[in-house]
């Protein structure tokens, strides 16, 4: 299961935001001491085509991608020393896939700042900071081990080089993502599971009064897109408190307080994007499902995504694209909502060649509606 793990300083509205995504009601307050596990929540993506094929199929049962995020306990400033609840959590940091990093905007004379002033971009960095020295220690043990050793393999030699650079790059206080490392380099790392390599969205937590141009992030804003990392803002405690309500009472809320969009859609969009990840998707009379795939991924690939004897009894995959197959089924003479049109639009594709028959090494792309023919 792919994990996004919420972080940031103490109080700054991570189990908020949780709960906005994952519309979970976990308790929202100062992170209980002596609580050892997370808050998880697995959450849908949101996905208008998986809607729309949902629509057309009318299937038995529908599954939907999906997404665990998990809310961990704040960092505070040295906590990679071993400072604060935080630190215990870094492991479940090095666990996710991606992170999302909440920084506080809101003004809130009950809930006391870690450091007593809302700095946004200064907060960046200290949680920022504490990544690179969880890596540098994680760098260090390991190049103490190896050079402890009597003799090295040429392998452990040239992984020491390797190390060695990065070392004096942390050290630098800058993060693994800027060193230009190969995609064998990476993949040769990726048993540390560096954190400062997982790829970051920062969530600016915003009171409901603060829109438009914020001079007090802007900082920050301008030194993120610098970094080329994204930045979402979001009504934490408003977007919190619309969740809990029912579909229309939400509308109606969002309407007074002229709302045209909540934040929780996109959120969870970007966190998807940024976990490099696709969707593919197997449809029919019984079951509308999208899948998840690493960009990049094959046919033999999303096989095994739906079941191992798929992959290995592999001989072709049927594929059409999401978009040329909504273009058939515009075409077509069924009414909405009618049960044949998913099925006689599949037909459609193929008498027009729009249903493609592909191999093992075909790059699956978003969007790409599967079916594989397999011999076990
Ligand atoms: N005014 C305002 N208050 C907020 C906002 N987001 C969070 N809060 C309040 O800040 C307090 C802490 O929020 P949490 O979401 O528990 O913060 P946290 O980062 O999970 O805290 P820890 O887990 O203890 O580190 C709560 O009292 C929230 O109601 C916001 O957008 N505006
Ligand atoms: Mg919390």
């Amino acid at each position: 299961m792919l994990k996004c793990g919420i972080i940031g300083l103490p109080l700054c509205g991570k189990s908020t935001i949780f709960n906005v995504i994952t519309r979970a009601g976990a308790e929202v307050k100062p992170y209980a001491s002596g609580k050892t596990e997370p808050n998880r929540g697995l959450v849908s993506v949101p996905d208008p085509r998986f809607d729309k094929l949902v629509e057309i199929f009318e299937p038995k049962k529908v599954t939907p991608a999906t997404v665990e995020f998990v809310d961990l306990a704040g960092l505070s400033r040295d906590a990679s020393k071993g400072a604060g609840l935080g630190n215990s959590f870094l492991s479940f940091v090095s666990e996710s896939d991606a992170l999302l990093h909440v920084v506080r905007l809101f003004e809130n004379a009950d809930v006391p700042h870690p450091e007593e002033s809302v700095d946004p971009l200064r907060d960046w960095r200290i949680v920022e900071t504490e990544l690179i020295y969880r890596d540098l220690g994680v760098v260090d043990n390991r190049l103490s081990r190896l050079s402890d050793k009597k003799k090295n393999t040429p392998a452990e030699s040239a992984e020491m080089e390797l190390l060695k650079k990065l070392q004096d790059h942390l050290m630098e206080e800058l993060p693994l993502r800027e060193y230009p490392l190969t995609d064998e380099q990476k993949k040769s790392l990726s048993g540390f599971a560096f954190l400062t390599l997982k790829p970051e969205l920062v969530v600016l937590n915003l009171d409901e009064g603060q829109t438009g141009p914020l001079p007090q992030v802007e900082p920050l804003e301008a030194a993120l897109r610098a970094k080329g990392l994204g930045s979402a803002r979001l009504f934490g405690s408003l977007e919190m408190d619309l969740a809990q309500l029912e579909p229309e009472e939400q509308a109606e809320f969002m309407k007074d307080l002229s709302i045209e969009k909540l934040g929780r859609d996109r959120l969870i969009h970007e966190a998807y994007r940024l976990l490099g990840l696709i969707s593919f998707f197997t449809s029919g009379k019984d079951e509308v499902r999208a899948w998840t795939l690493h960009s990049g991924d094959n046919a033999v690939g999303a096989a095994g995504a739906i079941h191992s004897d798929l992959a290995r009894g592999f001989i072709r995959a049927q594929v059409v694209a999401y978009d040329d197959f909504i273009k058939i089924y515009a075409q077509g003479s069924y009414p909405p909502n009618d049960p044949r049109a998913g099925g006689a639009t599949m037909t459609a594709c193929r008498d027009k060649g729009t249903l493609r028959l592909e191999g093992k090494e075909y790059p699956v792309q978003d969007g790409d509606m599967i079916e594989i023919r397999f011999n076990v």
